[in-house]
């Protein structure tokens, strides 16, 4: 084997402990408006069906992001240029990567960082397999708080993080911006982010996104109360919790939420949590933007955009965004 290819996959692992999770699960669930943290979700079974999620008529989202990245990509590597260093945050099955691994100009290395740590060894392993040329760097971490970047062997010209799916929607604005300068420190002066960002739209098609006729996204919001129950030792009793999303157009964004479906006692330690009917425990926000609101967001972070692609109905858009202020961490 030629030297010069990266096959050896080692994982640096940064993710939080269960010690964390249960902490931040019994924190939410003492609030007033009960609330557990979305990126939860991604355990083996929410990764799954996350992924069936993603092949939903009504979830727009992965199809659209996919025409817009194909239609332009010849103009992306252009702007991202030659030896590019590029992280992915949340890189999930890695699919999307693919099309920019395919026409980048020698990019030198890739770093999937995840939360979900089989998928993520499994999928890096494939792609060092499909890319030999390539440094596969796989980080398992939970990237809202932050962690060390590795260090590729060769030097790049460029940090690039890129940050598909929308899942920038998942923050609230405040932390959005704090995430988006920390992004900036990562990517450091001359970094730029390439990010996919939802656009505000016809709120019946949001609607039946987040409400699929099969169910699938109802069992991944349930199945968060099923992995709470096995690793946390938890009694959350399934069929009494429904599945409940709606738009809320005053904030611009979807609100996923588990509603109790009568009065209930859950039990986490030495906790006893009660639920009255009609209770609910709040699991997800997805915020939609304008392109105004989101340039405005992304300038008090330090990036400017340079270039928005969007698809032509105007429902999702791709956005190369430069840091133009910050030092690397
Ligand atoms: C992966 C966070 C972008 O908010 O649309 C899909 C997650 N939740 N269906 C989204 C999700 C319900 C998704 N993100």
């Amino acid at each position: 084997m030629n030297s010069k290819e990266y096959t050896q996959i080692e994982l640096y692992d940064c993710k939080p402990g269960q010690e964390r999770f249960r902490a931040e699960v019994l924190s939410g669930l003492r609030k007033s408006q009960k609330e557990l943290p979305s990126k939860y979700f991604y355990d083996e079974e929410g990764s799954r069906l996350f992924g069936r999620i993603c092949t939903l008529d009504e979830y727009y989202i992965p199809r659209t992001e996919a025409v817009i990245m194909e239609g332009h990509i010849e103009e992306m590597v252009e702007l991202l240029g030659p030896r590019v260093l590029l992280v992915e945050y949340g890189s999930g099955d890695c699919a999307k990567v693919r099309v920019l691994l395919d026409h980048l100009h020698d990019p030198v290395a890739y770093v999937p960082v995840d939360i979900s740590g089989e998928q993520l060894l499994r999928v890096a392993k494939e792609l060092a397999l499909n890319y030999p040329r390539l440094e596969v760097l796989p980080v398992c971490a939970d990237y809202t708080s932050s962690f060390q970047l590795p260090i590729s062997r060769r030097r790049s010209d460029r940090v690039v993080v890129y940050f598909p799916g929308s899942t920038i929607g998942n923050f609230d604005p405040i932390p959005a911006k704090n995430f988006l300068e920390h992004i900036a420190r990562v990517c450091g002066m001359g970094g730029a982010l390439l990010i996919g960002v939802d656009l505000k739209k016809d709120p019946a098609v949001l609607h039946r996104a987040y409400n699929d006729r099969d169910g699938v996204t109802a069992a991944f919001n349930l199945n968060l109360l099923r992995r709470i129950n096995r690793e946390l030792d938890c009694d959350f009793e399934l069929e009494w919790f429904q599945h409940y999303a709606f738009y809320n157009p005053w904030k611009g964004r979807i609100e996923m939420h588990l509603v109790s479906l009568r009065e209930q006692t859950v039990h986490l330690d030495n906790a006893a949590i009660h639920f009255g009917k009609g209770e609910s425990i709040w699991t997800e926000s997805s915020y939609k933007f304008s392109l105004d609101e989101f340039e405005q967001m992304a300038a008090t972070a330090g990036f400017k955009v340079e270039q928005v692609w969007t698809d032509n109905q105007q429902w999702f858009s791709i956005q190369y965004l430069v840091n133009t202020e910050r030092e690397t961490e």
